[in-house]
């Protein structure tokens, strides 16, 4: 069972989780506009992962007997100024979101809710991977800086990246 704190917080993770997933998608969308197919694709899968974020927190709360509450999605930037734009925003958001993550942790932690907290830890982990991600792809570009072919040769590489569902149920998106 959940205290309404824990609720609450869980319920507002979920928000930031399908904002997430709005930012990545509009990224997409970008380098899609821009030419950039392989940085798309990222992108995409990018988004299909914070979907699948944002259920697996909808599916604990359901499992716990929790109500879900869905609230409205902020709109994301439509327009950037360059892939490491894209990439520096990313992370910068994601740093947001691990401080959200540990947040969470200390609200579970503070409530001696142990589930919730054995639940929060995937999210401590991934957000580990995430942030290494960021960090990779911005060194790369920023070697690359202005040179073109060095972009084209990343959005190739960037393009091979494959979504691999982990959760059961409708997490596609
Ligand atoms: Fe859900 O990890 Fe990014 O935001």
């Amino acid at each position: 069972m959940l205290g309404k704190k824990m609720l609450d917080e869980l319920n507002k993770q979920m928000n930031k989780e399908m904002y997430s997933a709005y930012l990545y998608m509009s990224m997409s969308a970008y380098s899609e506009y821009i030419g950039l197919n392989g940085f798309a694709n990222w992108f995409m899968v990018q988004y299909k992962e914070e979907m699948e974020h944002a259920m697996r927190i909808y599916n604990y709360v359901n499992d716990q007997g929790g109500q879900v509450k869905l609230m409205a999605i902020e709109e994301p930037p439509a327009v950037f100024e360059s892939p490491l734009d894209m990439f520096e925003k990313t992370l910068t958001h994601e740093q947001f979101i691990t401080k959200s993550i540990n947040d969470l942790v200390d609200v579970a932690l503070g409530e001696k809710d142990h589930a919730t907290n054995i639940f929060l830890q995937w999210f401590v982990t991934e957000q580990i991977e995430e942030e290494s991600n960021d960090n990779d792809i911005i060194s790369q570009l920023k070697l690359i800086g202005d040179n073109g072919n060095g972009l084209l040769m990343l959005d190739k590489e960037v393009g091979t990246r494959v979504f691999v569902p982990q959760i059961t149920g409708d997490s596609q998106a």
